[in-house]
């Protein structure tokens, strides 16, 4: 595929998508968000990769949905699918997402690294929901993943005040996996997905899908259904292959069925 706003490569197992706006400081426009869709989908279909990952420039991850394209808008645009739909598609991706961010993750684009699986971040990574300076509110989860994350304080001063958090302080409040230099982020988080797409293939989908029903569901609902996506491991090679290698004290091999 020719793709004119993002760039696309494999690193070991891992499908990697990186944001090529630098111009807009990696503004989401529709026709970024359809391209970066479009390669994740295909990397999700791909058996030889086992985690995917995306990530932005050392400057910017992403400074927001693309407020040049948003501004003349009026409700009937704004509702039209061609801007909504391609972020819809996200939530059908199976395999662990990882977000490497450096530089800002802003409005849709730290919305876009919270629905990602696990982040990533370089030291001078900044965190904020500034849409309130834009006379708007987060529009694609942020006032809802941001929440669930770092607690209704905290989230409320980003939301209302526009606060933006260090690297430091994301890591500190939970919302992020690891910070590392600039200079070594994103070697780190490939490697760190790289740790993740060795694993079993399809526990690590079901995985992924237990801890987000977490979100979705009250608790006595989310055991029960984790413990269905258990017994149904138990109808895959993989299990046998991980028990037996336990056993016999080697290393498994997995076949993703
Ligand atoms: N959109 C478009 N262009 C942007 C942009 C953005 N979000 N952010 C930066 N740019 C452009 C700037 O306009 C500038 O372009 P030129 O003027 O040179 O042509 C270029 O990137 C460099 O930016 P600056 O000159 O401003 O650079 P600075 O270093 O001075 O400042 C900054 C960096 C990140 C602090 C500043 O650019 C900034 O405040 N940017 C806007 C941040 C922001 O407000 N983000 C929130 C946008 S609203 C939804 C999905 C998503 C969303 C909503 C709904 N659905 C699925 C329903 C999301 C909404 C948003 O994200």
């Amino acid at each position: 595929m020719n793709y004119e706003n993002i760039l696309t490569r494999i690193e070991g197992k891992v499908g990697v998508v990186q944001f090529n706006r630098p111009k807009a400081l990696n503004a989401l426009s529709p026709e970024l968000m359809d391209e970066t869709m479009t390669a994740l989908e295909a990397f999700d279909a791909d058996p030889a990769i086992g985690c995917l990952l995306v990530t932005g420039s050392d400057r910017a991850f992403a400074a927001g949905a693309d407020i040049k394209a948003m501004a003349t808008a009026g409700v009937v645009e704004m509702m039209a699918d061609t801007f909504i739909s391609h972020w819809d598609r996200f939530k059908n991706i199976r395999k662990p997402v990882v977000a490497a961010v450096s530089g800002y993750a802003l409005g849709g684009g730290l919305e876009f690294a919270m629905a990602c699986d696990m982040m990533i971040a370089s030291e001078t990574a900044r965190f904020g929901q500034p849409e309130i300076k834009l006379g708007v509110i987060p529009g694609a989860g942020g006032t809802q993943r941001l929440t669930k994350a770092v607690g209704k304080a905290l989230a409320m001063e980003i939301v209302l005040n526009d606060r933006m958090l260090t690297a430091e302080e994301a890591a500190t409040f939970g919302l992020i996996n690891h910070v590392y230099p600039v200079e070594v982020y994103l070697a780190e988080a490939i490697k760190f997905a790289n740790q993740i797409a060795e694993r079993a293939p399809l526990a690590a989908q079901l995985a992924k899908e237990a801890v987000n029903a977490s979100f979705e569901m009250p608790l006595s609902a989310s055991i029960a259904y984790e413990r269905r996506l258990f017994h149904l491991l138990f109808g895959t090679q993989d299990q046998k292959e991980g028990m037996a290698a336990f056993v016999e004290k080697r290393a498994a091999e997995w076949k993703g069925k």
